[in-house]
């Protein structure tokens, strides 16, 4: 697809969209606001955080795990602008399980330029919710860190028909958004629909740096559903693609990402006195990436292209029973992800031009088979009791290793060898995995709730740790390791919410350790030149480490001073220690907090908040990853809204209102030399910025 030609089609409609009468907004406009999360939800006993539409709506940011970053507890790792890559309580990757309408999602980029929540556009979700840690084993395998659910958008139950859109302007990345949803409901089918476009150029940071940030997005989705006398049948298909995204953090760009998502569910509730429900769900994902260095300044002696794919299919069924006092969820799951990745690098250097082709992932695929069952009853009149579990089959396989590596005249299987030993000859893994969780909740009186929780969680190596084959990595190339086993948490929480008057408080603390942690780390340093540019090169290979151990919790507020005037606060900590070297666990990012004053309109015409986010120092690093000290920092933003009668609403935003520089802790450095950067250069945010929002809805 042409970006230029997106670009054409897209300003008219810009304009169009900007223009037509549109509703006003149910809900109150939350923006980033901070609240308690559990005022007066029933005691869960699981440590959650969510965000619904409206809020999700109106957060300006470039996709959804930008988003995700406004929960406590939640951060990212920034190769970009776009594709932020979310963190749960200081772990990441595919330690956090993302799931779209209750299906798994992988990407397609070996470096991650594509985590799964880049393929959800914003605008196409009802709801966001992450569990934090091990506690949702009928979500599937693994989710050491957490797992974020991605609802995309249905239509409301109980509303006929829907339509409603928005348009908005960013100056700090000259960039445009604009989305719309519709949707009806006749006797037995309902039908909602949702697509947007997005683009975005360079930033400038506050000193005046120029940072490659470019990137369009065009999405849509449809979501069909039936009613028959099995239950609600549904089809949800939908295409989410990116072209052109920078990535100043790695050796390539994205010249296209692009994902196409197809599900067949049917759900029934309250289906006889035994069985309280059941339901059940088929899916493909596939994802297709294209990444190259057209735009990176080695280009004209180097020319290199990354094609791959990940496609992933699986299903799952469950069965919620009605037992004496309590209900019993029993079912089963399973996926199947094929992930392959080939480079094709041609040099210019000397004379003759020179190919070389190397898988770097070897046809890959980890199918995973599990049974789980959750029991929940209450244990008088103020516990609620839950306790699950599950067990899985893992395999893991990799067919191409004997296509050639970057090591000189080692195939894939060879260079393993070369870096973990014999063993790592042999490919094949077969692991049966088991875990289970139990909570307590206590509904303490009206007022105030607090839970304790223990669970347990594996996680297999996923393909790029178990056989990645000098993918790019921060700082040189990454090689798998086949022998890796499989990490195991153990994860203690305890927490409690309530309100005292005008305060509504929420506090959750955990301690989790890791048997068998996964750790990336340099194996070889600057030995030998891998990628024929003259320069020696970095290895980062991973082993397991016996012991991690990781700590922390989040702290939220709020304070009703006035029926117009509130103040929200909150504080997020996750320490990490890699208990083996008695060193900091990289990428953890530090202490940091949010604070806003608010005022809403008493007639509900307008509201304004202002407010700050307060990041601490971060020294607690992992020098043998590559990772620096960050200063700590303090931004300011401001953001108001104001009704247009009962259908528009126009919302301003406006962010680093001190025009401040500053980069994050998981911001990775500059790989190459590129805009205002040098190579290695921390890379900034964006300064003073403003976002105008303007929606409707009918
Ligand atoms: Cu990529």
């Amino acid at each position: 697809m042409n970006p230029t030609g997106f670009r054409r089609a897209i300003v008219p409609v810009l304009l169009i969209v900007s223009f037509i009468p549109a509703a006003a907004r149910a809900a109150e406009p939350l923006g980033i606001e901070i609240t308690g999360e559990r005022p007066v939800t029933p005691p869960a006993a699981t440590p959650t955080a969510a965000r619904g539409r409206d809020e999700i709506l109106e957060t300006p940011a470039p996709d959804t795990g930008a988003v995700l970053t406004t929960l406590p507890g939640v951060e990212a790792v920034r190769r970009g602008a776009s594709g932020l890559d979310p963190v749960v309580r200081g772990l990441q990757g595919d330690r956090v399980n993302v799931l779209v309408d209750g299906t798994r999602l992988y990407g397609g980029c070996p470096s991650r330029m594509d985590p799964p929540t880049l393929y959800v556009s914003p605008w196409s979700l009802e709801r966001i919710e992450v569990v934090k840690g091990p506690y949702s084993v009928t979500d599937g395998p693994g989710g050491l860190g957490g797992t974020v659910k991605l609802d995309t958008h249905t239509l409301a139950a109980g509303s006929l028909h829907e339509l409603r859109g928005s348009a908005s302007w960013d100056t700090a990345r000259s960039g445009s958004r604009v989305e719309a949803s519709a949707g009806g409901r006749g006797e037995r089918l309902d039908v909602a629909a949702t697509a947007g476009y997005q683009e975005s150029d360079n930033y400038e940071a506050g000193d005046g740096t120029e940072v490659p940030a470019g990137f369009t997005a065009l999405d849509g989705a449809v979501d069909l559903g039936l009613t028959t006398h099995l239950g609600r049948l549904d089809l949800s298909l939908a295409s989410h693609l990116d072209r052109d995204v920078a990535y100043p953090a790695l050796p390539m760009d994205a010249e296209e990402a692009d994902s196409y998502r197809s599900a067949l569910g049917l759900e029934r509730e309250g289906v006889s006195e035994r069985v309280a429900g059941y339901h059940g769900r088929v899916y493909l994902n596939t994802v297709d990436h294209t990444m190259n260095n057209e735009h990176k300044p080695n280009f004209s002696t180097m020319q290199a292209e990354t094609d791959s794919e990940a496609d992933t299919y699986g299903g799952r069924a469950q069965v919620d029973l009605k037992t004496a006092g309590g209900t019993l969820a029993v079912g089963g799951d399973g996926y199947r992800v094929a992930r392959d990745a080939t480079r094709d690098r041609t040099l210019t250097m000397m004379g003759m031009p020179r190919t070389a082709h190397d898988r770097l992932w070897p046809d890959t695929h980890i199918t995973d088979v599990g049974l789980f069952a959750e029991w929940q009853r209450p244990l008088g009149a103020r516990l609620t009791l839950r306790a699950g579990g599950r067990a899985d089959r893992v395999t893991g396989r990799a067919d191409a290793t004997d296509a050639a590596s970057a090591l000189a005249g080692a195939t894939v299987a060879e260079a393993y060898v070369a870096f973990y030993g014999p063993d790592a000859a042999d490919t094949d893994r077969d692991e049966v995995n088991a875990g289970g969780n139990l909570r307590l909740a206590w509904q303490i009186d009206e007022r105030w709730q607090a839970f304790v929780a223990a669970g347990s969680a594996v996680r297999t190596a996923d393909a790029s740790e178990r056989y990645a084959a000098f993918a790019p990595a921060p700082g040189g190339y990454r090689i798998g390791n086949p022998t890796l086993d499989p990490e195991r948490s153990w994860q203690l929480d305890a927490g409690v919410a309530g309100t005292a008057g005008p305060l509504t408080l929420s506090a959750d603390g955990f301690v989790n350790r890791i048997d068998d942690f996964i750790l990336v780390t340099v194996i070889e340093d600057r030995l030998r030149d891998f990628n024929d540019d003259g320069v020696n090169d970095v290895v980062k290979g991973y082993h397991n480490l016996d012991r991690a151990f990781l700590w922390g919790g989040e702290v939220a507020a709020t304070w009703a001073v006035t029926d117009a005037w509130a103040v929200a606060g909150s504080l997020a900590y996750t320490e990490g220690e890699n208990r083996d070297d008695d060193r900091a666990l990289p990428e953890i990012a530090p202490l940091s907090g949010r604070l806003q004053l608010r005022y809403d309109d008493p007639d509900g015409h307008y509201w304004g908040a202002g407010g700050g986010r307060l990041v601490a120092r971060q020294d607690r690093v992992d020098a043998a990853f590559g990772e620096d000290e960050t200063p700590g920092f303090a931004t300011c933003d401001v953001r108001g809204g104001r009704h247009f009668g009962e259908r528009w609403q126009l919302t301003v935003v406006v962010e680093n209102l001190f025009d401040r520089t500053y980069h994050e802790h998981l911001t990775r450095e500059a790989y190459l030399p590129v805009g205002d950067l040098a190579a290695g250069d921390e890379v900034p945010e964006p300064g003073l910025g403003a976002t105008l929002t303007l929606a409707a809805r009918f």
